[in-house]
């Protein structure tokens, strides 16, 4: 009887290639299931599957090319390289009959070896083979000695004592009796083979019984029971047998439903009838593992910069425009032929912050901008605009902008935004005499008034108000309705935010109320200071104006 080998282990989980082995060693009936390519490979894991086979013949099919040698040995392993990075499972190489004599099959154990593959199955047949269902018995079968010399030579070359080495016999395929099968089975055995597989294009088991009780447990058998599927699965575990390989059937199930996919659509020119038959695209970005890309994203820099995301606060009708929102709020109102709101994601984009989250209210059916998640605040009516924030809570990143929806800015502002330091930073606007004042303004109470220097001054807010006079002292310009929360100040926010909602006025608190709060808390908020170019749009003189903004 075989041993059972001890496990090499890579951090907690057995390597690949000791998986492999301990299924060909185990005392119970294990299976592998064919696959051939990464997205085959990973369904094959998900299902329960403890390995994969690299089929030959699904490999070449994928390929579309013929089961001969056609697709090159290196356009095989470079497929296997895809499937293995994304399976934490072991591959079992059908290696055909090592694609050469006995040097080849050194170069491709090394090769497979490098590339995490955990074992390789070989043939006794000639190269360039030939399916074995494609005329069997009159395929040439290799001389044994030269077989025994292929295995000898990948046992030899093997780094890991744990890639395993599968000889496949294919006396009974070739019209040979069961003795010649057994013949080859201990040469192979004796040159090194750590399983057998027996292979048979006979529509019953009993060929691959009697080898298997001949043989009598000298080492693992494995079997494919393409042909004699109807055999019950029982009878190969009574009969001591180590592995079962599903051998093809990813790429028929592929086939079929690519074949009957592919004719319907053709005749009836329309998708209607075949989308809920086929998986959806969200299905194939889950198994790309899109989910872990976007998490990787927010920790790492995208474009050179760190992922940011924006919420825009448009749940208001903006009741000034009177008629103009009696079907849309105000964020929808047309400026040069498209939306505001358009206007403002198109800023967004232009510094690739594409996370854009809307919170809309009045109206919030028709805010229908492409590139923004829309989050409704549903009592919007009773409720401020830090009840709108709250309702986009789930969705904070570690590096936010909180913007009005009714904001129109040349760019250079939200790129000084974006290079200004610190956890919180307001945008303050320090030319008061600007046009754009309208509406009731904003007005920040700083540490310092702006100096004009090109280069950023330490600023802190101190107070925000509608009143010019306060016990802050004297405004030093007007809030434009901007913040960026980063780092440790998006906790603060969440902090914030949890703390205001459980006070009574909550309904009725603003940003600028958020922001007192935090100043109060002892939170440092930074100025930005910028001289105009921006507009809040209050009335259809703004509206006018903004058109100097637009580009
Ligand atoms: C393969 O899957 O390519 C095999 C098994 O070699 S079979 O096609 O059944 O011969
Ligand atoms: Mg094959």
């Amino acid at each position: 009887m075989y041993q059972i080998s001890q496990p090499v282990t890579i951090g907690s989980k057995p390597s690949k290639s000791t998986q492999l082995r301990r299924l060909l060693e185990s005392p119970q009936l294990e299976f592998i299931m064919e696959a051939h390519n990464g997205i085959s490979a990973r369904i094959v894991e998900e299902a329960g599957f403890k390995g994969i086979w690299a089929s030959g013949l699904a490999l070449s099919a994928q390929y579309g090319v013929r089961d001969n040698n056609e697709a090159s040995w290196t356009q095989i392993v470079e497929m296997l390289e895809f499937m293995s990075d994304v399976t934490q499972i072991p591959i079992l190489l059908d290696g055909d009959t090592g694609y050469g004599n006995f040097n080849n099959m050194r170069r491709l154990v090394r090769k497979l070896e490098q590339r995490g593959i955990a074992g390789v199955c070989i043939e006794d047949k000639l190269f360039p083979k030939t399916n074995s269902f494609i005329n069997g018995s009159r395929q040439p079968l290799a001389d044994i000695d030269e077989f025994c010399g292929k295995i000898k030579a990948g046992k030899d070359s093997q780094q890991d004592p744990d890639f395993s080495i599968v000889a496949r016999i294919e006396a009974l395929i070739a019209g040979w009796d069961l003795s010649e099968a057994l013949r080859r089975a201990e040469a192979y055995h004796a040159a090194g083979a750590d399983a057998i597989l027996i292979h048979s294009k006979s529509s019953r088991p009993d060929q691959v019984l009697e080898f298997a009780a001949s043989w009598a447990g000298r080492s693992p058998i494995v079997l494919v029971p393409t042909k004699y599927y109807s055999t019950p699965t029982d009878v190969f575990r009574k009969a001591g047998i180590s592995l079962v390989i599903w051998a093809n059937h990813m790429i028929r199930a592929a086939v079929a439903s690519m074949q009957a996919i592919a004719r319907e659509v053709q005749a009836n020119e329309t998708l209607i009838n075949i989308e809920d038959d086929i998986a959806p695209v969200k299905e194939i970005f889950r198994l790309q593992g899109a989910d872990e890309l976007q998490e990787a994203e927010k920790r790492y820099f995208i474009n050179g910069r760190h992922h940011t995301q924006a919420i825009v606060l448009a749940a208001t009708r903006g009741k000034e425009f009177a008629g103009l929102t009696e079907d849309k709020p105000k964020v929808m109102l047309p400026l040069g032929g498209k939306p505001l709101l358009r206007h403002l994601v198109d800023k967004f984009k232009k510094l690739a912050i594409n996370d854009i989250t809307v919170v809309a209210g009045y109206k919030a059916q028709t805010i229908d901008v492409p590139g923004t998640q829309v989050i409704c605040n549903s009592k919007y009516e009773t409720t401020g605009e830090l009840a709108s924030l709250a309702c986009s809570q789930a969705t904070f990143s570690d590096d936010m902008l909180v913007v009005y929806g009714d904001l129109l800015f040349r760019s250079y502002i939200l790129r000084d935004l974006l290079e200004c330091p610190g956890e919180i930073i307001a945008v303050v606007d320090s030319a008061m005499n600007s046009k754009s004042i309208s509406g009731s303004p904003d007005y920040a109470y700083c540490s310092i008034p702006d100096d004009l220097s090109l280069f950023g001054q330490d600023v802190n807010l101190l107070h925000i108000s509608k009143a010019t006079q306060t016990e802050w002292g004297q405004t030093y310009g007007r809030w434009i309705g901007m913040l960026r929360f980063h780092g440790e100040g998006r906790q603060w926010l969440d902090e914030a935010l949890d703390e205001l909602q459980t006070q009574p006025d909550f309904k009725s608190l603003g940003i600028p109320d958020l922001c007192n709060y935090l100043i109060k808390q002892g939170k440092p908020i930074k100025v930005v200071y910028i001289r105009g170019n921006w507009l809040d749009i209050n009335s259809l003189d703004d509206l006018d104006l903004a058109f100097q903004l637009k580009k």
